[in-house]
């Protein structure tokens, strides 16, 4: 565990149902008695929810891969000092909707940002935090892409090609295969309800470490 806490990251590609299951994890893992902290990123404080306005909003002027890299960062800074460390600190479950692997998967790999140069900023905000379990929701993009587009009006990324986002989810499914100690692959095309008979029983194994 880290600290005292336990951190829960999901990822995935866009309309995998990371948002829908991190609350719903939220209702079982609050069963143990333990705080549960729901967070995401970019995002998740005040200040970060506004770099993170400045990300997801379509603009006229291009947004530099670099700049859209560091902000990644800075959100993730802003982030963990003032809602993630702590909340581990008190011994909380920290269920975060994408954190550094989305980095790898979007600016790495779809934006083709060399992976030695997100290492280096990893290790830099990070430091040796890392995630003690990471949900990949994995789906076929074109089924992502379909549910997402059921909200209506799409972000900068979503205005991405198909390629970019077989690209994320490659990236996703090589992370996950090289580190299997640490992901749990998900399969997201399966109904809601197949999906969180999954997170039932993923819950049920995790339960001897929560306490209560
Ligand atoms: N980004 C990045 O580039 N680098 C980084 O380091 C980080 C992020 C941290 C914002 O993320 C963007 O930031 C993201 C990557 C980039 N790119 N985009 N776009 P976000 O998480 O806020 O955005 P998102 O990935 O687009 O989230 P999303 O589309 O809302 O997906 P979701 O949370 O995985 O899905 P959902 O909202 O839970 O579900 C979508 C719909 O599908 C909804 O109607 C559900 O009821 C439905 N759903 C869910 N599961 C199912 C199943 N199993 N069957 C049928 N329907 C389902």
């Amino acid at each position: 565990m880290t600290a005292n806490g336990l951190f829960i990251t999901l990822e995935g590609p866009e309309g995998a149902g990371k948002s829908t299951n991190r609350d719903y994890l939220a209702e079982l893992l609050g069963a143990s008695g333990r705080e549960v902290v729901l967070t995401r990123e970019p995002g998740g404080t005040p200040l970060a929810e506004r770099i993170r306005e400045i990300l997801l909003a379509p603009a006229a002027e291009p947004m530099a891969v670099d700049t859209e890299l560091l902000l990644m960062f800075a959100a993730r800074a802003q982030h963990l000092a003032q809602v993630v460390r702590p909340a581990l600190a008190r011994g909380a479950l920290v269920l975060c909707d994408r954190f550094v692997d989305a980095t790898y998967a979007y600016q790495g790999g779809g934006r083709g940002v060399p992976v030695e140069r997100i290492a280096t900023l990893e290790a830099f905000v990070l430091g040796d935090l890392q995630p003690d379990l990471t949900l990949v929701f994995d789906l076929p993009v074109k089924i992502g892409l379909a549910r997402a587009a059921r909200r209506g009006v799409l972000d900068r990324f979503e205005q991405e090609q198909c390629a970019f986002f077989e690209a994320v989810r490659q990236t996703y499914l090589d992370r996950a295969q090289a580190v299997p100690a640490r992901y749990r692959l998900i399969d997201a095309s399966r109904s809601l309800a197949e999906v969180q008979a999954e997170l039932r029983a993923l819950v049920a194994t995790l339960e001897p470490t929560l306490g209560g």
